[in-house]
């Protein structure tokens, strides 16, 4: 293993300049937060890790450069990789495309999102230039992990350049659902979609979002998932859930820190006894601050004996305050303090203490410290590391309430969960949490403290950095193998020399080329010949095993001394026999399926349906494009809810949506025809969904080849269809001499 390079938007710190004297500030929100506990406890050089580098936009200028690296090297064991930006293209990429599309939409803010092309086409020029910054930089054995929504198309960018790196993405905000999604313009989202698919795995704080993300990639990729592995180009990637943890130890050993200790007393020696309700939150419409703030004051209104017994201290630090959607906020936030102090305050008491600023490290741990209650209501949140903070900081007491719509609500049951929204359900929570009886605060506290405590940050780093290795050497297994010369050749001798071999050859797509109209895919006179010479040598068993109904393959086939193999294995003729059924029942599972396909087929000119024996099928080959697909995805998904429970399957092949029995398939069908063969040597070919089935059964008995590009489980691969019928000629001509080399192995 070798370097760590972290990718994220900004560098993990902002320059403060004195004159002549210059000093780094850290930045503060999650990612920096949980990224530099990581790099603060883990040593490079130890282990398995080289070096560890960050990279990401310096919000300082080039020319301050060797100031700023001799004052990062003076405290920093890790490496820093500035990407430079002009600012008004970054202003479009940050505040433009990155804050005010893809911040607002992916939080259900929609009608904030600003649908700019120019916001756009910058997002694409920054995402580029991290590209070019990094991709000449990179070794073999460097782990590149790219953090969040501003990079989402740099994964698929540094991919291109670089095919063979190892690329993690995580995503910090929630993603939404496809309903959200699918708002933005086709060619935006596809984009975004296929620039993170550039990854080999890809990060989310919770399952709703993993199961989100993979709905829209099914819908707008056309790629189904298999738990959490999906097949995308020629490449296998991971999606899974890795909920974000806090450096546990740091916060919980703060919290008695003497100076911390001090600093608390104090503060609750000037309140005197008054309960403490406290908030941190940077300045953002997500955070839910207005609606805290209308909840708080109906506490105040339904709940008259609390006057004069609490305060709530509201603490906001400044963000995007060049973005109007945040500068409009702070000023009714403003108002409604004023509102509620003017309304509720005494000589002597006033309910809000509203602070607008950064907060020390120190002080903040002290007001976490002094709270009786955390009140944390964000309207959506990726995760929240605040209310995972709060809890570790308590040394026994203190209640967290939390929105239930925060990802941390999925870990941290144990705190009263509320609908922000709900300004009724925000009231009444304070009333209990203000409350609480000592030991069922101290009860609901260890618990989560205690789940806190075993997936902190480190182990979240770590898992995601295993599954990242893991996903890579899953890829190394599945690489796809052209079929060249030499192996041709192999193959060849192998079939010179066998006196048995069984030939099975899927039909549309591999022996013949897709048609228009299923029906007009009659073989030419070539594929004719090529299988009139094979089955012609008793030593060859031909089958052409195919999704085709009976009708079909005897009207083509049928002449022949061959055996055809109908409905992926529903009906079969062996050769110089009749036809006989796999299956037999009713047809009446059909009249449901073909009602609802026949609704596609009116949503989508060109579609129609194909019925079989014991399938039913709705082909989209002939449709607009785009138009095709999109409907695909929906009959797709409206299918196999449809299926749940029941003997059906849904497949998704080539331009057609399938619906057909449970229990046969191409592969049990092909082992069956070989168990009673016994053949020496086995050639088998196809292109399609249902073949990956044969190439899978038949692992190790057989010479197996993929038709067409994708990831398969086939032992090779011919890029088209128009190279079949040559390499079927090569391998199987007769004339010319018999090579003396050994066959070539089938592992
Ligand atoms: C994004 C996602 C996800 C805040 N104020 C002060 C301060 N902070 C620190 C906190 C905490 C962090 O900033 C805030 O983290 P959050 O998770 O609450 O929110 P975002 O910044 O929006 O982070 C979020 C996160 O990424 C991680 O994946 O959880 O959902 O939106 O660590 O302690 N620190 C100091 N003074 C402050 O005034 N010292």
């Amino acid at each position: 293993m070798g370097r760590l390079i972290i990718i994220s938007n900004r560098l993990p710190f902002s320059l403060d300049k004195d004159g002549d004297k210059v000093s780094l500030r850290q930045s503060s929100g999650g990612l920096v937060s949980a990224i530099k506990s990581f790099f603060e406890n883990t040593t490079a050089g130890r282990g398995e890790l080289t070096e560890k580098m960050w990279m990401g936009v310096a919000d300082f200028p080039q020319d301050d450069w060797d100031q700023v690296l001799a004052a990062h090297a003076e405290d920093h064991d890790f490496g820093i990789l500035p990407v430079f930006v002009d600012k008004e293209l970054y202003d479009k990429y940050y505040s433009g495309f990155s804050n005010s599309v893809l911040w607002p939409l992916f939080h259900y803010f929609s009608s904030l999102a600003e649908y700019e092309n120019q916001y756009f086409e910058a997002y694409v020029q920054v995402n580029q230039l991290f590209a070019e910054r990094i991709a000449p930089l990179l070794e073999p054995g460097d782990q590149v992990w790219i953090h969040d929504y501003q990079l989402m198309i740099l994964p698929h960018l540094l991919r291109t350049k670089k095919p063979d790196a190892t690329i993690g993405f995580f995503l910090h905000i929630p993603f939404p659902s496809y309903e959200i999604f699918r708002l933005m313009p086709t060619e935006w989202k596809k984009t975004l979609l296929h620039g993170v698919m550039g990854a080999d795995l890809i990060g989310f704080h919770t399952y709703d979002y993993v199961q989100h993300f993979q709905q829209s990639v099914k819908m707008l990729l056309g790629v189904d998932n298999h738990f959490h592995n999906l097949q995308y180009l020629d490449r296998l990637i991971r999606i899974d859930l890795f909920p974000i943890g806090i450096d546990y130890n740091k916060f919980h050993g703060a919290a008695t820190d003497p100076e911390v200790e001090e600093q608390c007393r104090k503060i609750r020696a000037n309140l005197e006894d008054k309960k403490i309700i406290f908030s941190v939150d940077r300045l953002d419409y997500t955070k839910g601050l207005m609606n805290r703030l209308n909840g708080f004051e109906y506490f105040l209104e339904r709940y008259p004996e609390w006057r004069e017994k609490m305060v709530f201290i509201l603490n906001i630090v400044p963000s995007r305050d060049t973005i109007p959607a945040y500068n409009d906020r702070k000023k009714q936030i403003e108002e409604k303090v004023g509102t509620i102090n003017g309304r509720f305050s005494s000589i002597s008491w006033q309910p809000v203490i509203y602070r607008y600023n950064h907060l020390p490290f120190k002080e903040m741990i002290a007001l976490y410290q002094a709270a009786d209650v955390a009140l944390i209501t964000p309207l959506r949140d990726g995760m929240n590391l605040v209310a995972k903070e709060y809890v570790a900081c308590s040394t026994g007491r203190g209640v967290l309430i939390l929105s239930e719509l925060a990802g941390a609500a999925a870990e941290l049951s144990e705190a009263i969960l509320v609908n922000p929204t709900d300004v009724t359900d925000v009231a009444s929570s304070i009333t209990r949490a203000l409350a609480m009886p000592i030991y069922e605060q101290r009860n609901r506290m260890s618990l989560m403290q205690r789940r806190l405590q075993e997936y902190d940050v480190f182990k979240w780093v770590n898992d995601f950095m295993d599954q990242l290795a893991q996903v890579k050497q899953e890829q190394r297994k599945q690489a796809v193998k052209l079929l060249d010369e030499k192996a041709t050749a192999g193959i060849r001798r192998h079939y010179l020399r066998s006196k048995n071999r069984c030939i099975l050859l899927d039909y549309d797509g591999t022996l013949v080329p897709f048609s228009r109209i299923p029906s007009e895919a009659a073989p030419d006179n070539a594929v004719k010949e090529l299988l009139s010479r094979l089955s012609s040598d008793t030593r060859n068993h031909v089958v052409v095993i195919s999704g085709r109904d009976i009708p079909s393959l005897d009207r083509w086939l049928g002449g022949l001394p061959i055996t055809l193999v109908a409905e992926h294995g529903a009906s079969f003729k062996m050769r110089n026999s009749t036809w006989q059924q796999m299956v037999s029942v009713s047809d009446m599972w059909k009249d449901e399926i073909r009602r609802m396909m026949q609704l596609f087929v009116l949503r989508c000119a060109g579609s129609f349906i194909e019925e079989k024996t014991n399938t039913i099928a709705w082909h989209y080959r002939n449709t607009q494009t785009g138009l095709g697909f999109s409907r695909s995805r929906e009959l797709l998904n409206t299918l196999s809810q449809m299926i749940q429970n029941t003997t059906l399957q849904v497949i998704d092949g080539n331009k057609v949506i399938e619906v057909r029995i449970a229990g046969f398939d191409k592969g049990a069908t092909a082992l069956r025809i070989i168990g009673e063969t016994d053949p020496d040597f086995v050639l088998c070919m196809g292109d399609d969904t249902t073949d990956e089935d044969m190439f899978k059964a038949l692992e190790g008995e057989a010479y197996t080849i993929k038709v067409n590009t994708g990831a398969t489980a086939a032992q090779y691969t011919v890029l088209s269809q128009q190279q079949v019928l040559p390499l079927l000629n090569t391998i199987t001509e007769t004339k010319g001499s018999l090579a003396t080399a050994e066959p070539e192995s089938l592992a």
